[in-house]
């Protein structure tokens, strides 16, 4: 069935929904520590509550240093060069079209946590889809030690589902534990669309 597959995927592939900026590469911050709130309140396609962000900032290359990270102390950035951050309880989300009604998708995303600053919790996640719960809450710990970056984040899957009408949804990824000084770090966000073997 294989030459079938190909010759659908196309198609197909075209009307998955597309998360914009997934990967929270299309901004370069450069005003310390990498709030949104410092660096004009915006975060490429998403919109955010609560202390949110990119990691990391790029300095004036006149003074000579490199990007400076003050969130992300382990783990590997899974893609790209930045990653997204929820420092304490908030949100960051986005309305995603191209949704069809019976389609089957999934939701996917990178997580991992801040070691400094844990306070007295871990942070707790949960990704919401049109208002229902795709990946429910859970706490994040971090991957690694302080310092060390080899192993990329953890990633993260939702069960399959269909999507009840055509259209767009609100993606919404959000903090959910007390600690207001706890920092979620967050990358490659995206839903696949799940193709079934075509049969005879
Ligand atoms: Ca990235």
């Amino acid at each position: 069935m294989a030459p079938l597959l190909a010759c659908l995927l196309p198609t197909l592939a075209a009307a998955a929904p597309v998360v914009q900026n997934p990967s929270f590469e299309a901004d370069r911050y450069t005003a310390w520590p990498g709030t949104a709130a410092a660096n004009g309140k915006a975060i490429t396609g998403w919109t955010y509550t609560g202390n949110a962000g990119v990691n990391p900032l790029w300095k004036d290359p006149q003074a000579q240093k490199g990007p400076d990270s003050p969130f992300h102390d382990n783990g590997a950035v899974p893609e790209g060069r930045q990653l997204a951050f929820i420092q304490g309880p908030g949100r960051l989300s986005q309305v995603v079209s191209g949704f069809e009604r019976g389609g089957r998708y999934m939701v996917f995303l990178r997580e991992n946590t801040r070691l400094q600053r844990q306070g007295t919790q871990w942070p707790r996640v949960q990704v919401t889809l049109g208002g229902e719960l795709v990946v429910s809450a859970h706490d994040v710990t971090p991957i690694a030690k302080k310092d060390a970056f080899d192993v990329p984040f953890y990633r993260v899957e939702s069960a399959v589902f269909a999507a009840p009408r055509d259209g767009e949804f609100e993606l919404v990824i959000e903090t959910v534990q007390e600690s207001r000084t706890t920092t979620i770090l967050l990358d490659a966000v995206g839903i696949a669309q799940i193709i079934e073997d075509a049969q005879p």
